[in-house]
């Protein structure tokens, strides 16, 4: 039973909560284990077409815990969790990054608050990123003499250039969120009293798309940085030949030529 988060199964969206709003859900061992357990659930479940990630309280996510930290660092090993830093991130952080890149399912993040040090890298690990108004993103790491990790360094500069990616992490200012929209750190800045119900319509919105073909364009897009456009024009041929053996993509046709709305199913 998971205490650390919520997870809510609806119209083929998992809605995964972090709900430790008190310490603006700042992460610990059990919360990482939680959302472990949570992301298996949504790749298990083939119901489960898209899935929405958001954070109960006035904080989306303020990173690692660093009150857990403190305490682990003065346990030493004996106590059982990862001391250095870089287990932590070889146990949890980078795990969790990679596996929302990799998820076959569009992952939708809501904003509502602050997002802070790996707090703010687990969103722009999401493929689709929104943003309430009043919601800041900080990469907080310089603040206590780390550098950004859960993938910070490598998606900060892609997406918004290697200028405001250094002015970011290394000034670690808050980032307001209508500015990260603007700067394309994120998709899209809501109102505060509307970032719910949009991010659900859009993850709603997404569950009933053909998902095999959402799942390939991930894969081409995170491909793409890495890649000669000799390489990514293979891999494009490669990726449509499996989109072209779907389901969906015959029911996409057939739709569009009997001039009426698609019915995906997913495969
Ligand atoms: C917190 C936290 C927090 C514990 C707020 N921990 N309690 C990976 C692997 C290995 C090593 C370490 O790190 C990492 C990755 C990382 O993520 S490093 C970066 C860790 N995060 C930060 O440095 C951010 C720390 N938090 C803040 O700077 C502020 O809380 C922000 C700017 C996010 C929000 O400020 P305020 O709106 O003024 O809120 P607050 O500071 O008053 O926080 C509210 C409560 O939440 C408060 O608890 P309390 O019991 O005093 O009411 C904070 O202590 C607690 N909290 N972040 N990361």
């Amino acid at each position: 039973m998971a205490t650390n988060l919520l997870f809510e199964r609806a119209d083929g969206v998992a809605t995964i909560t972090l709900n430790r709003p008190d310490k603006l859900n700042a992460f610990t061992v059990e919360l990482h284990r939680e959302l472990a357990a949570a992301l298996d659930e949504s790749e298990r479940d083939a119901t489960i077409r898209a899935v929405l990630l958001t954070g109960a309280g006035r904080g989306f996510c303020a990173g690692q815990d660093l009150a857990e930290r403190a305490q682990t660092m003065a346990n030493g090993p004996a106590a059982g969790g990862p001391v250095s830093g870089g287990s932590a991130l070889e146990t949890w952080y980078n795990p969790l990054i990679r596996r929302l890149r990799r998820l076959e399912k569009p992952v939708v993040c809501a904003v509502n608050g602050v997002a802070a040090g790996a707090g703010a890298n687990l969103a722009l690990a999401c493929d689709i990123v929104l943003a309430a108004r009043s919601a800041s993103f900080i990469q907080a790491f310089c603040r206590i003499g780390l550098v950004p990790d859960a993938g910070g360094s490598y998606v900060l500069p892609r997406l918004v250039g290697l200028a405001r990616a250094s002015g970011l992490a290394l000034l670690g200012n808050t980032l307001p969120a209508a500015q990260a929209a603007e700067w394309g750190l994120i998709w899209r800045v809501v109102d505060d009293a509307a970032l719910m119900a949009e991010a659900k319509a859009l993850a709603r919105h997404l569950a009933q798309q053909p998902t095999r073909a959402l799942a390939l364009i991930k894969q081409a897009l995170n491909a793409s940085f890495a890649n000669t456009l000799d390489q990514q024009l293979d891999l494009e041929r490669d990726l449509q030949k499996e989109a072209a053996s779907t389901a969906d993509f015959r029911e996409g046709v057939a739709a569009f030529l009997e001039k009426r709305p698609a019915r995906f199913v997913g495969r």
